[in-house]
């Protein structure tokens, strides 16, 4: 019965792929209207520059090429600025300076994608070259080249932000038996989704309707951004769809709004005809928003047995030219407060300071609920200090400070409220799966030998699932999502929710929700998302909060469907309501098993025999805003093999145990898991993009930004506890993210580990062979 009904704890194979394998998904460079236009943007090879005059005229001349726009053209149409997420403004294009390089500097609009591009190059722009800042530390000092120059504050300084005691734990630091202290720098990494960013715009000039297919993870977000920002041309939210069709990968890239995406609608609403703008790869690498860039010092205090007492903290965020970073209004640094981690400190204080440079925007939240990866990675690397500090196994002294699963729901010193976890139970499971204890023998024996091995844990605390909207909103506009189902007369189900995969697979698992809470088969059940005209309001899909919070949703629409469909029930069996129990997935008549009905009959009489004064049809909706996040966990193992000659890191094992609470789709979750991982894996080895002193992009390229490939990736060995979430209607806790926040420590703690005997206690990521090297050198043990 079950197995068919392919409830919630089944590995339903998901339903998108039947499309997806066979080439027949629909992305947004699929979408070709009658009459549509293609766009393409002339970029600034500069990174700081004055515009001393753009001449479009030769551009304009190329048969084929139907408008060029520039900054001056959107300036009476006050469309040269936009707002950014963060409250901050960005240009759309510029009208006097350019900012970082690849900015956008103009858009020609043509008949053919290759004419747009030929516009493009015949575009001629005289640049005055300006001083230029990369560095957002020397950015912050006095006297340093304003990047800004459009603020009143005539500095690089963004903002400040902190959280904590800071006075109580300067005293716990003075009065503390051991102190260590980490400086770490996070680089700069960029989201390499398969499918860049991209828009079809069509502006029906009889209608007023602007349709809009857009490579967006919030798709109703944006529908009232354009709204607010385009209203006073006539733009009104009932006049504008947003549609997020088939996506190519998100991973947080594809939350913000970029310049094209807008030039394409003005361009659109000034012609008439749809216009078509696709990003090419190497304008989504090198102009797109990014990731990470914390500059972290970061302190903990301990007793000498190891019992860990206080955090202090300080960063500094390097954000480029315009804080485009999607987090949630309130946290300008996102949630770097659950730096706490897995562990009960007493006290803690963590200051960030943004800082304005000469690079594109960065700050976005890639595979990392608002940044907990920088979170994670640092209290689970400084652990690992800590242990060499006092020469203690780095497994024992988390075992030792753990919070304890009795402590739930364990209020941290920084203000979160963890809703459940059981931290020992997947530390001990991934021990016991890995052979812990055998590989510290084998460490030693090679240790003796000149051999390099070494074994790193990273026992995260992930936080995700954004709302509650009391402390969560994006420009205002509240952190909740949603859910409509209707039950149609023959049994079959249309469920629509706010959120919108981007390769997740949703269409799969929230039909599994439904069909559990409603006994309908999920092959029954389509899952509909990312088109505003239909579903629902809700606020998209990022830091793993569909499952959260839309999954909430849609258990609860389904349950107010459950409820109605218990009075027609009773109706059909003539029975009291309260005699009747919903089991094994029908209407029964309590202890009379022979007497029941199932949700499709139930249904076809909600059309055709419902009770006398009862409403017909059955559907419901549900806003559902979730009383808290949830804080999914894992305890990672990595170990590693180092090569003398190279300096290469040989990932010989990687034990992955998570914890999501209840599990929808195991086979899903472990999918999420590995990718997760790959992503993990990239910036602790491999990713990083750096700037040269003239602000000249170093990785922009494929050649230079190496992701990993199936060559590099080793073989993922995936486990599970399950610590249900208390407040969540049926337990679960997102899961999307967990692996790209945990991997990374794992990884940089086992190369550390291997070299620690050599008096090395860190290395930045990505540890490259290069980094390796230069150690093995400089002690006189490379081969
Ligand atoms: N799931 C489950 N049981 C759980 C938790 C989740 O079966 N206890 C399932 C969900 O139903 C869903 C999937 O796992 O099908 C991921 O769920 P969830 O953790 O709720 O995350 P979201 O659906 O909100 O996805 C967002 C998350 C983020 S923020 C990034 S970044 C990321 C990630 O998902 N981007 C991805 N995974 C990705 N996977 C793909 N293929 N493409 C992306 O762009
Ligand atoms: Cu943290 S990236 Mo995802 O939130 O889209």
């Amino acid at each position: 019965m079950a197995v068919e009904i392919g409830g919630i704890g089944h590995s339903v194979k998901r339903k998108e792929d039947a499309r997806f394998i066979r080439g027949k998904g629909k992305y947004v460079d699929d979408v070709k209207l009658p009459g549509m236009l293609y766009m393409d943007i002339a970029r600034s090879p500069l990174a700081h520059a004055r515009i001393k005059n753009i001449d479009t005229s030769k551009a304009l001349k190329i048969p084929g090429v139907v408008a060029v726009i520039t900054g001056k053209d959107l300036v009476p149409l006050n469309l040269h600025w936009m707002p950014t997420l963060m409250s901050d403004k960005q240009m759309v294009l510029p009208t006097d300076t350019v900012l970082y390089q690849a900015q956008e500097v103009a858009a020609v609009v043509a008949t053919e994608r290759y004419i747009a591009a030929d516009g493009v190059d015949a575009i001629e722009v005289d640049y005055e070259p300006l001083p230029v800042v990369v560095d957002p530390i020397k950015a912050l000092q006095p006297g340093a080249t304003i990047v800004r120059e459009d603020r009143e504050q005539k500095d690089n300084h963004i903002w400040h932000w902190e959280v904590g005691d800071r006075a109580g734990t300067d005293k716990a630091f003075a009065d503390a038996e051991v102190v260590v202290k980490q400086d770490l720098y996070i680089p700069r990494i960029h989201v390499s989704s398969i499918e860049t960013c991209g828009i079809v715009a069509s502006f029906d000039k009889i209608e007023g309707k602007l349709t809009v297919y857009m490579t967006t993870q919030a798709p109703h977000a944006i529908r009232t951004v354009i709204a607010l920002v385009a209203g006073h041309l006539g733009l009104a939210e009932h006049k504008i769809r947003v549609i997020s069709p088939d996506i190519g990968g998100g991973f947080g890239g594809k939350v913000p709004v970029y310049p094209g995406y807008v030039l394409a609608i003005g361009a659109s609403v000034l012609t008439g005809v749809p216009v078509k703008w696709i990003e090419d790869r190497a304008e989504n690498i090198q102009a797109d928003s990014f990731a990470r860039d914390y500059h972290i010092s970061a302190e903990l205090a301990a007793k000498k047995d190891g019992t860990m007492q206080a955090l202090r903290v300080k960063t500094i965020a390097d954000h480029g030219a315009f804080d485009a970073a999607a987090n949630p209004s309130k946290y300008p640094a996102g949630l770097f407060h659950i730096i706490t981690g897995s562990y009960p400190f007493q006290k803690s204080f963590v200051e960030v300071d943004g800082a304005y440079t000469n690079k594109p925007p960065g700050g976005i939240a890639y595979r990392c609920s608002f940044r907990v990866t920088e979170a994670a990675f640092t209290i689970e690397r400084l652990v690992d200090v800590l242990a060499l500090e006092i020469k203690k196994d780095p497994a024992e002294l988390r075992m030792q400070n753990f919070i304890p699963p009795t402590a739930f729901p364990y209020k941290s010193v920084l203000g979160w409220e963890y809703d459940s976890g059981d931290y020992g139970r997947a530390l001990k499971l991934a021990m016991d799966t890995i052979g812990y204890a055998e590989l510290r023998k084998e460490q030693a024996e090679k240790r003796k030998r000149g051999e390099l091995m070494g074994i790193g844990i990273s026992s995260f605390t992930e936080i995700v699932g954004a709302g509650p909207s009391k402390d969560f909103d994006i420009l205002g506009i509240k952190m909740f999502d949603s859910a409509e189902i209707r039950v149609h007369p023959t049994g079959k189900v249309m469920v629509r929710i706010g959120v919108k995969s981007q390769g997740q697979g949703h269409e799969t698992t929230f039909g599994q929700i439904v069909a559990e809470e409603l006994g309908i088969p999920v092959a029954d059940i389509a899952v509909e998302e990312g088109d505003t005209d239909t579903a629902p309001y809700g606020l998209g899909t990022y830091a793993s909060r569909s499952t959260p919070v839309a999954g909430g949703a849609t258990a609860i629409a389904a349950r107010k469907i459950r409820e109605k469909a218990k009075l027609i029930a009773a109706h059909l069996l003539e029975a009291n309501p309260d005699d009747i129990e919903w089991k094994d997935y029908k209407f029964q008549v309590k202890g009379v098993p022979a007497k029941s009905k199932t949700m499709q009959e139930v249904a076809f009489a909600a059309y055709t025999n419902h009770p006398q004064g009862m409403e017909a049809g059955l559907e419901a909706v549900d806003y559902y805003d979730p009383p808290n996040l949830t804080f999914p966990f894992g305890s990672y193992i990595c170990v590693v093999d180092i090569d003398r000659g190279t300096g290469e890191v040989k990932i010989r094992r990687f034990v992955a145990v998570d914890d999501c609470g209840t599990i929808i789709n195991p086979m899903i979750v472990e999918g999420q898991i590995h990718g997760g991982l790959t992503m993990g894996l990239a910036p602790a080895l491999y990713e990083q993009i750096t700037y040269d002193e003239q602000g000249n992009i170093q990785g922009g390229t494929f050649m230079d930004y190496l992701l990993p490939t199936a060559m590099e990736t080793p073989n993922w060995e995936t486990a599970k506890t399950t610590t249900p979430s208390p407040h969540h209607p049926i337990g679960a806790k997102g899961v999307g993210e967990s692996a790209t926040v945990g991997a990374p420590a794992a990884i940089a703690n086992a190369v550390v580990d291997a070299l620690a005997h050599l008096g090395v206690r860190h290395i930045d990521i990505p540890i490259t062979p290069w980094k390796v090297q230069k150690i093995l050198k400089d002690n006189g043990v490379a081969e």
